[in-house]
C-alpha cells in the first residue's frame, strides 16, 4: 500500500494521555459519585429505564481492578456521520483491550449498527489497526445510520452479543446513536443479555456536550479545516474586492461549527440559528440584515464580504420551523400517501390540503429547487436533512433581490455578486488533530477502563480539555442523566438533548461583541492549516469554544 508522508508519520504519533490512564490498567477502578437525575422529564424516562435511569457519575482512580486482566470479547460501532479521530477511539480501545489480556478480541461491527443487527463485524487486529492509527475516516469499518429500533432489530443485536459472547459493544456515536445506545443497554438488562453497552461522544457538529461531557471529538478538527479554507476565501475576497461569499457550514441543528469558525476567522456576518429562533427573526429581516452590512460595506470597505450560515439555520426561521415540524409529521404519519406521489406538483398539491394555509404559503413562497429539498428524504432519525437544503443559495437569492429593490429606490449604489459555498464533507475525515488524536485515543483506552469496571449505560467521558492531557480527567456519564422526551416521528421519544449554542454563553458573547466592528471592517484572521508538528501553542491547542466556555 502507497502513503503519504504526513500518513506514514502520523502513524508514529503517540497519543497523549490523562495521567491516570498512563497507569497499568489493572491498576485503575471507578470510583462512584452520586445518584443522578436525566435533564428534564424524570418520572417518564424513569419508568422507561428501569434498569439504568439515575446511575451515579464514575470517576477514573488509582485502584486495584482484579478484572482488567480476564479474557474479554467487545465489540465496537462506528455509527452516523464520520469524525476525525474515530479511528483512534478505536486503536485506544484495542491497545486497552489488549494490555489487559492478549488473548481478549475486538470485533469491528462493518457498516455502523446494522453490523450488529446483522452479525456482520471483521476481528481486529494487530495489523489492520497499525494501518488506521491518528488517520481520519470511518473506513476502517464503515460506519452507517441505521437506527435499532423495531422489535426484531433488538432481538437480532441480543443475539449477535450472545452469539459471539460479546462482554460489551462500544457504540461511538452523536446524540441519537447514544440514544440508542442507553435504550440498549436497558433492552439488555431486561432480556438478560449480559453485554454491557459503552458510548463514546462523537459528531463535528459539537451539540453533544454538558457539564462532563465537554466536546464531541472531531469538532475540533473539522472546525479547524472549515477556518483554514475560510480564511483562504477571506483572503482571496479581500485580494479581488469584488464578490460576497455565502458560506454554509455543516453542524446539523446547532451552529457551534459556525460560531467557532467565526470566532477563528472574523468573517464579516455570521448568522447564529439560536439567536435567530430567540429573536424570531423572519427571512425577511435576516435579509435586510445582511443588505445593511452590503450597503455600508460598498461605502468603505469595498463589495465584497463573508458569510457564515450554520447549515440548520432555516429550522429556526419562525415561518420554516413550522413548516418543517409540520412537513415532518405529515410525511411520517401519512408515508404511504405521501411516497406514491410521482411529481413535484402532485406534491405541492398534496401538501395544499394536507399543511395549515400560512405554512402552504411559506412552502410556495421558495424558489422550487429549494422548496424541493424540503421534501427530501428524512434521517432514520425522522430529522429532515439540513445539509441538503442549499440554504446559502435561497439567502444570496434573497439578499440580491433585496438589493435590487434597494438600488431601485436609490438607497443602494454598490455592485452586488455572490458565490455559494458548502463547507461538510471536507473536513469531517480529515486527520485528526493532535487535540482530536489524543482525545479520542484517551476516550477508547477510558471505555476499556468502563468495561472493565462492570459498568453499563455510561458514555465515556475524558474532561478538563483545556489543561494539558496528562490532566485530563477520566470518567463516565450515564447516557440517562443526558436525556429528554422529545417529539419524534409524530410523537413522544427518549432522546438525549441537543446542546444548542447558548446566548448568554461565552462564545456568543465573544462574537457578538466584536461583530458590529467585524461586518463593516475587513478584521479578518487566517489560521491557516491544522499543524500537526512544531511548538505546543501552535499544535495541542483546542477549540476557542472549549477556551471560552472554561474561562
Ligand atoms: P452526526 O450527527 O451523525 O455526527 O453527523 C453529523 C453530520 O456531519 C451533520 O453535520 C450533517 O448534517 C450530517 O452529518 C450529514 O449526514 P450524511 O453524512 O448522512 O450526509
Amino acid at each position: 500500500m502507497s502513503i503519504s508522508a504526513l500518513q506514514k508519520a502520523r502513524y508514529e504519533y503517540k497519543p497523549k494521555l490523562p495521567a491516570v490512564l498512563k497507569n497499568k490498567l489493572d491498576k485503575v477502578v471507578v470510583e462512584f459519585g452520586k445518584p443522578t437525575e436525566s435533564v428534564a422529564d424524570q418520572a417518564e424516562l424513569k419508568a422507561l429505564f428501569k434498569n439504568t435511569y439515575g446511575k451515579p457519575e464514575a470517576l477514573v482512580v488509582k485502584g486495584k481492578n482484579e478484572n482488567a486482566n480476564k479474557q474479554i470479547k467487545v465489540g465496537v460501532i462506528l455509527s452516523g456521520g464520520q469524525a476525525p479521530g474515530g479511528h483512534n477511539v478505536i486503536a485506544g480501545l484495542y491497545d486497552g483491550i489488549k494490555a489487559g489480556n492478549k488473548t481478549s478480541s475486538l470485533y469491528g461491527f462493518t457498516g455502523g449498527p446494522s453490523g450488529l443487527i446483522e452479525c456482520k463485524y471483521v476481528e481486529l487486529d494487530d495489523k489492520i489497526i497499525d494501518e488506521y492509527r491518528n488517520t481520519g475516516g470511518f473506513d476502517i469499518i464503515g460506519s452507517g445510520r441505521t437506527k435499532i429500533e423495531t422489535d426484531e432489530q433488538y432481538k437480532a443485536s441480543a443475539e449477535t452479543a450472545k452469539k459471539l459472547a460479546l462482554d460489551a459493544v462500544v457504540i461511538i456515536g452523536g446524540d441519537d446513536s447514544n440514544t440508542n445506545a442507553a435504550l440498549l443497554a436497558e433492552y439488555f438488562i431486561e432480556n438478560n443479555v449480559s453485554t454491557r453497552v459503552i458510548g463514546c461522544p462523537k459528531t463535528i457538529d459539537g451539540d453533544l456536550k454538558n457539564e462532563f461531557i465537554e466536546t464531541s471529538f472531531g469538532f475540533d478538527t473539522a472546525c479547524k479545516t472549515y477556518s483554514e479554507l475560510i480564511g483562504n476565501i477571506e483572503r482571496d475576497a479581500n485580494s479581488s474586492k469584488k464578490y460576497w461569499h455565502f458560506i454554509k457550514l455543516m453542524g446539523r441543528s446547532a451552529s457551534h461549527i459556525a460560531l467557532e469558525c467565526e470566532l477563528q476567522t472574523r468573517a464579516n456576518i455570521c448568522l447564529i440559528s439560536e439567536e435567530v429562533e430567540a429573536k424570531k427573526m423572519t427571512l425577511r429581516q435576516i435579509t435586510d440584515d445582511i443588505c445593511k452590512a452590503v450597503v455600508k460595506r460598498s461605502e468603505g470597505a469595498g463589495n465584497f464580504g463573508v458569510i457564515l450560515i450554520p447549515e440548520g439555520l432555516v429550522e429556526f426561521i419562525p415561518e420554516m420551523k413550522v413548516l418543517i415540524a409540520e412537513l415532518n409529521d405529515k410525511m411520517a404519519l401519512k408515508a404511504d400517501e405521501f411516497n406514491a406521489l410521482k411529481d413535484f406538483a402532485a406534491k405541492k398539491d398534496w401538501l395544499k390540503s394536507n399543511l395549515s394555509a400560512v405554512s402552504f404559503e411559506t412552502f410556495a413562497s421558495l424558489p422550487e429547487a429549494i422548496a424541493v429539498q424540503f421534501l427530501a428524504d428524512r434521517d432514520p432519525h425522522g430529522n429532515v436533512q439540513v445539509s441538503r437544503i442549499d440554504t446559502e443559495k435561497l439567502l444570496a437569492l434573497s439578499v440580491e433581490a433585496r438589493l435590487a429593490e434597494m438600488k431601485k429606490e436609490g438607497t443602494y449604489k454598490g455592485k452586488f455578486s455572490s458565490y455559494c459555498h458548502f463547507f461538510g464533507y471536507e473536513g469531517r475525515c480529515a486527520f485528526p488533530s493532535n487535540f482530536d488524536a489524543d482525545y479520542c485515543y484517551s476516550l477508547g483506552v477510558n471505555a476499556f477502563v468502563l468495561i472493565a469496571s462492570g459498568v453499563t449505560g455510561y458514555l465515556s467521558s475524558v474532561r478538563n480539555l483545556t489543561a494539558p492531557a496528562d490532566k485530563w480527567v477520566a470518567g463516565g456519564i450515564p447516557l440517562t442523566m443526558m436525556m429528554n422526551m422529545e417529539q419524534r416521528h409524530g410523537s413522544k421519544k427518549p432522546v438525549i438533548r441537543k446542546a444548542l449554542v447558548e446566548l448568554d454563553g461565552a462564545p456568543f458573547k465573544a462574537y457578538a461583541e466584536n461583530r458590529e466592528k467585524w461586518a463593516v471592517e475587513t478584521a479578518y484572521l487566517y489560521p491557516g492549516a491544522i499543524q500537526y508538528y512544531g511548538p505546543s501553542e501552535v499544535c495541542d491547542q483546542p477549540t476557542k469554544t472549549l477556551k471560552l466556555e472554561q474561562k
